[in-house]
């Protein structure tokens, strides 16, 4: 596939009442970037890398090198009568963040800068998604609600004024891979927006999800995974409880499976291996090239599968870099976080961002690390992207009504 830069004409969806000149030539790259911090980009790494250790050293007091203590987990008997695909998790106390050893992982640098420092959080017990939530599973739920996703609505001209009317065209984000190698400095050259891509499109409007039942659903905005999550009679997690499950009682450990890439020479979820972002790049080592159905890899300790890997999963939790920092400082135990107030990054500072978590197929060493179960991602709240999806939690009040 040739590359195709994001046309500069198409519009994005999450603010008002902006020139469009403004949205064509800035904010289309901004927003559509920050979906793709997900998969990070260099020119928004180092942007944020920049800012965010503005606002990193402004607190001197803090250890930012590590200190990752036992978990340990809740006494509180499991209940009976567990939600169908859902596995429990604890709850219990346990280390936050990320050890800035991790830096030296990925061929740029600045991957913990918004993870540090490692910081003491307790979580109530709560169900949870053994899997990202599938394709057939979103299909029931737009059966049953007549739901349209983001992605799919026709932005309009009252939303963006002044773009001209061909512009105004429903569509998601899509790695598109390059010809050739290329520097990693700037994602314009392996995303596109894509007419008609949307959950039932992730190719584009001539692919279907026909055969992918049980892959991932992607193409979701953080309003389309709170829709399905009420729906369902569950919620989104909090950051705090995704990392918890994430680290299935593990302590520091540097993926949710262990401290080694691989084991036994085999690779423990879906990411990429090769020369990214090239066109057939993806060695596909770890069996698969691209999105793989869920559960293809063993599953963590506390029985989910791919936290790491396949598709970037978004949390309920605002983004803002130093949001460790400032809990950090308060010198206790944060029970039950739930994240800041609102959003806020420095390197955007207009744009509205959701925590991710994860990593996705498209991470690798050269370019995004965050698979490792420490590390955070993030992505404007109405962009969606072919490697971004969610799971669900439930809270035990919830399962026994
Ligand atoms: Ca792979
Ligand atoms: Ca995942």
């Amino acid at each position: 596939m040739m590359t195709q830069p994001i046309p500069k004409t198409s519009p994005t969806r999450q603010k008002k009442n902006v020139p469009w000149f403004f949205l064509a030539t800035v904010f289309l790259a901004i927003a559509l970037g920050y979906s793709i911090y997900s998969v990070p980009t260099y020119p928004v790494a180092q942007a944020s890398k920049r800012e965010n250790s503005k606002s990193l050293e402004d607190s001197t007091t803090l250890d930012r090198t590590g200190g990752f203590q036992k978990t340990t987990l809740s006494a509180t008997p499991k209940p009976v009568d567990a939600p169908e695909g859902m596995v429990w998790i604890p709850g219990g106390e346990f280390s936050m963040g990320s050890d800035t050893a991790c830096e030296s992982l990925c061929s740029i640098s600045g991957v913990t800068q918004d993870a540090v420092p490692i910081h003491r959080v307790a979580v109530d017990g709560f169900w949870m998604d053994a899997t990202e939530v599938t394709n057939e599973q979103f299909a029931a739920f737009v059966k049953a609600t007549g739901y349209v996703t983001v992605a799919e609505q026709t932005p309009t001209a009252e939303e963006f004024p002044g773009a001209p009317p061909e512009n105004l065209v429903a569509g998601s984000t899509i790695f598109a891979p390059t010809v050739g190698p290329v520097e990693l400095d700037n994602y314009f050259q392996w995303w596109s927006y894509v007419h008609g891509a949307n959950w039932m499109h992730p190719e584009g409007p001539d692919s279907s999800i026909r055969g992918r039942e049980k892959y991932p659903v992607v193409h979701i905005a953080y309003e389309d995974a709170v829709a399905y999550a009420n729906w369902a009679g569950k919620r989104l997690p909090t950051e705090a409880e995704w990392e918890f499950a994430a680290r299935g009682g593990e302590a520091g450990k540097l993926y949710t499976w262990g401290d080694e890439l691989t084991v036994d020479g085999k690779y423990q979820a879906n990411i990429y291996q090769g020369k990214f972002p090239v066109e057939n790049g993806d060695a596909g080592l770890d069996g698969f090239k691209g999105i793989a159905p869920v559960a293809q890899y063993a599953p963590n300790g506390f029985g989910l599968y791919d936290t790491a890997g396949n598709v970037w999963e978004i949390v309920n939790d605002w983004y803002q870099p130093d949001y460790y920092v400032r809990l950090a400082a308060q010198g206790a135990v944060s029970k039950n976080p739930r994240g800041p107030d609102s959003s806020f990054d420095p390197a955007e500072p207009t744009e509205k961002k959701r925590v991710h978590r994860g990593g996705s197929f498209l991470c690798t060493d050269q370019y995004c690390t965050r698979y490792m179960v420490g590390t955070r991602g993030k992505g404007e709240h109405r962009t969606a992207s072919n490697h971004v999806g969610f799971r669900c939690v439930k809270d035990v009040s919830d399962s026994t009504q």
